[in-house]
């Protein structure tokens, strides 16, 4: 999910020389519970063996044929199309793979063998195991649904795609109460096409068609536990597109090239903006400079919360907040071929509970009773009206708006640059680990 910079600290921004872009906002992605948690293996032969029995009269040699074997249910070891086997049961004893992991440099290079460190790290281990359980649905699904993605296909249909896919893998549906709690969507799944640049996803209804010239950026989060996974990648079908994705991957692999104990964060966001800003890209016969949104940002992540509370600009800045040890960043950037500047644009989908609200007296009992079924199902989770739709809620919009106008819910709104452009996305979250820094979320695809 996109962080978006404050307005006062874009007031500051000088493009050219860079700017205090401080505070990066937080927008909304939602969640989605699945069911058991997945450990009861169901024994379909039982009811085999119950109707054997009840013919018993037939005789002791007929039954004996009838009855199959009591096979125990091979637990899969290859994930299935569409992906709905749970992970835990493809790595069993939480084996997940790891990121990738990059040593430290310089003064920090230390810290790769130092005692102090590594046991540091060994301490952090249920930690790790969600963070690269989260990781290894995140893959799984999203390179799923790169190869399954095509246009003709309605956005509506593109994302319950993916959401599936999460549910199963976490093997949470989240539709009892509580279940998307405990692992599912860590926000809703981003479906942005062309100059909208983050924060679209469809809502009920809506008959959006993914055509072949759009270029579509596909953001989405996996949680388990609370540990949330941010990364995100666009897709596009035609080959002009081809340059403007490769700067915006490239500069999010600099950004995470750059990230590290002691980084100051401007200065990332000016290694970002120079490997942007370093592409010219033609769509169309019409030629036009790569710019960085100089108005998003990547930004920590926090349990549970998907925009912590440091920033890392996509342009250069006068920032001087450092990363430092045990801090989780969503590296994330945007390229456009229009202003370089999103604005809010139509119909709202991202939502999500504010972490920091003081209790208020609501007087609409409709809004009072939508807030008790967002603390049990996503707590400070982003979640889409789409999620809940599918928890059986209705008519909800009135007590929604409420919340949102009393700031208990904070409504992240479609983020767009100027009708015409395009926009791309690539996005990483990464682990500051005591001993090594952790690509997470890497994959063979980016
Ligand atoms: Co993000």
């Amino acid at each position: 999910m996109a962080a978006q910079a404050p307005t006062e600290a874009l007031k500051g921004l000088k493009v050219a020389e860079g700017a205090q872009a401080k505070g990066a906002q937080a927008n909304g992605n939602g969640t989605q519970p699945a069911d058991d948690d997945g450990h009861g293996e169901d024994s379909d032969s039982d009811a085999d063996d119950n109707a054997a029995a009840a013919d018993g009269a037939t005789g002791a040699a007929k039954k004996k044929k009838k009855r199959k074997p009591r096979k125990k249910k091979k637990t899969p070891t290859a994930q299935s199309e569409p992906p709905r086997v749970k992970v835990s049961q493809l790595f069993p004893g939480g084996s997940y793979p790891k990121g990738e992991e990059v040593e430290y440099k310089d003064d920090n290079r230390y810290r790769t063998t130092d005692e102090e460190k590594r046991h540091l790290d060994n301490m952090n281990s249920e930690f790790l195991t969600d963070y690269r359980e989260a990781a290894e649905i995140h893959r799984q699904v999203r390179q799923y649904a790169q190869r399954v993605i095509k246009p003709g296909q309605t956005l509506t249909e593109i994302a319950e795609t993916i959401e599936d896919g999460v549910r199963a893998l976490t093997g949470h549906d989240g539709l009892a109460e509580g279940d998307a709690l405990k692992a599912g969507m860590g926000f809703p799944c981003g479906l942005s096409l062309n100059h909208c640049a983050a924060h679209y996803t469809p809502n009920a209804g809506n008959k959006m068609v993914l055509q072949r010239e759009d270029v579509m950026k596909v953001d989405f989060g996996v949680h388990v536990n609370g540990r949330i996974v941010d990364s995100a990648f666009t897709m596009a079908f035609e080959s002009k597109y081809d340059k403007l994705l490769q700067a915006v991957r490239e500069a999010t692999n600099a950004g995470i090239r750059e990230a590290g104990i002691d980084a100051r964060v401007g200065e990332i966001g000016g290694v970002i903006q120079e490997t942007m800003e370093s592409f010219e890209v033609e769509i169309d016969g019409e030629t036009y400079p790569v710019k960085s949104i100089r108005n998003l940002t990547g930004h920590t992540i926090l349990p549970y919360s998907i925009h912590g509370t440091k920033a890392v600009p996509i342009v250069k800045s006068n920032d001087q907040t450092k990363m430092e040890e045990g801090d989780v960043f969503a590296i994330e950037t945007f390229g456009s071929t229009g202003n370089g500047y999103v604005r809010d644009d139509m119909e709202v989908s991202h939502y999500a509970k504010n972490a920091d609200v003081q209790h208020v007296d609501l007087r609409l009992s409709s809004a009072k009773s939508l807030l008790g079924v967002i603390n049990k199902n996503f707590g400070t989770l982003p979640f889409c009206r789409r999620y809940l739709d599918r928890i059986g809620q209705e008519k909800y919009l009135l007590g929604l708006n409420n919340l949102v106008n009393n700031g208990i819910v904070e409504a992240y709104p479609p983020l767009c640059d100027k009708k015409g452009s395009y926009t791309a996305q690539f996005e990483h979250t990464i682990l500051i680990r005591p001993t090594v820094k952790e690509i997470i979320s890497r994959g063979d695809d980016f």
